[in-house]
């Protein structure tokens, strides 16, 4: 061990005398040759210009040029405010480079090598920092005050008038989940109760009478105009993030954790479908977090439309309890008997149904006489 030490130190020791002497060598070769003629020295220079003009070109042109990249205009509120903060960002942003690039390329090429021209040595200017130290620190600070206004706000509860709707990510889909048209309350759940094998994908709890009537849909998600929607995140089994680019929603899903998110979507699809011209425009939700192979195809329509048409399209759907029931009639035994005969009534095909129990008769008795 002592050997190895002592030969590092040889080793180092070496290493060392090597870079004094390379120095030493430098330092001479630049006092002698500080008179000597430069190569290239006006060529050099002039490059900076044209670096600063050309550089400044291709970024205006970059940015013009992914403008079919940018976001699409906000449909939501807080989607234009955010919006409006970005590009005030930006705009900053961009003054900034702008001063600065200017400053970087310009001074390289004014002071560049001349015979006869001495560097100034200016240890310090107190004014100076004080100024450039107070300007971006009073800029940044605002911006952080004013996105951290903006962000309490986004992040708040949602309006207690809201609409409910649960979202839940899946591989490779999205549940969407209502309160129902009976009493538009989301029922309880629990993922020990996710099959899909008995029509229960996102594991609605029927212990919850206010599960009854609930229905989920996975290909559409119906929102009414001008009205808060309050969303409700799970995930059935990975990562997943919901993504609505229009309103500028964007939370992720994960499992066991339930997330949240609210917005005011403002601009139903009509209107968009006028305003952009193109008739079979659609509000996309997307999963935006990569979740595995069919991570691409998760895709969920958003449709914004008046009280009467969502209203409409909720009567059209079927309790899930109602499909649980057809395929397995003996499932009403699962549900707590004191609400048997209210679940009944989600049950047309009662009659056909297994009535070993008593309980189950009479729920069905129940339930054809609510018929
Ligand atoms: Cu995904």
């Amino acid at each position: 061990m002592i050997y190895l030490v002592g030969l590092l130190l040889v080793v180092l020791l070496g290493i060392a005398i090597a870079v004094a002497a390379k120095l030493q060598k430098v330092m001479g070769s630049t006092q002698s040759e500080s008179e000597a003629p430069v190569p290239n020295n006006k060529a050099n220079g002039a490059l900076w210009l044209v670096f600063l003009v050309g550089g400044s070109v291709a970024m205006v042109w970059s940015y013009l040029a992914s403008q079919d990249a940018f976001l699409p205009e906000a449909s939501s509120p807080h989607g234009r405010e955010t919006d409006s903060q970005f590009w005030l960002d930006m705009g900053l942003l961009t003054i900034a480079f702008f001063i600065v690039n200017f400053l970087l390329f310009f001074f390289s090429w004014k002071y560049q090598y001349k015979k006869g021209y001495k560097a100034t040595f200016y240890p310090e200017n107190h004014k100076l920092e004080l100024i450039w130290t107070a300007i971006p620190a009073v800029i940044m600070a605002s911006l952080v005050f004013l996105g951290f206004r903006s962000w309490t706000k986004i992040m708040s509860d949602a309006p207690a008038d809201s609409q409910v709707v649960e979202i839940m990510g899946k591989q490779f889909g999205w549940i969407v989940r209502y309160g129902g048209v009976q009493d538009n309350k989301l029922g309880g759940y629990n993922y020990k109760l996710i099959d899909d094998n008995n029509n229960n994908p996102s594991g609605i709890d029927y212990s919850d009478e206010a599960s009854f009537d609930d229905f989920i849909n996975v290909s559409e998600m119906h929102v009414e105009v001008g009205k808060p929607v309050s969303l409700k995140i799970r995930a059935r089994d990975v990562l997943h993030s919901v993504y609505i680019p229009h309103m500028r929603v964007k939370m992720d899903a994960v499992p066991g954790m339930p997330t949240k998110f609210w917005f005011i979507p403002d601009k139903s699809t009509e209107q968009m479908r006028a305003e952009t011209g193109n008739p079979n425009f659609d509000y996309e939700i997307a999963c935006t977090e990569v979740c595995g192979r069919g991570h691409f195809a998760m895709r969920l329509r958003l449709i914004v439309e008046d009280k009467a048409s969502v209203d409409a399209w909720k009567q059209q759907q079927k309790p899930v309890l109602s499909t649980i029931l057809e395929a397995d009639p003996k499932f009403i035994t699962k549900i707590p008997e004191k609400l048997r005969a209210k679940a009944m009534n989600y049950a047309p095909y009662v009659e056909e149904a297994d009535s070993t129990t008593a309980s189950t008769g009479s729920a069905a008795a129940a339930s054809a006489s609510m018929r």
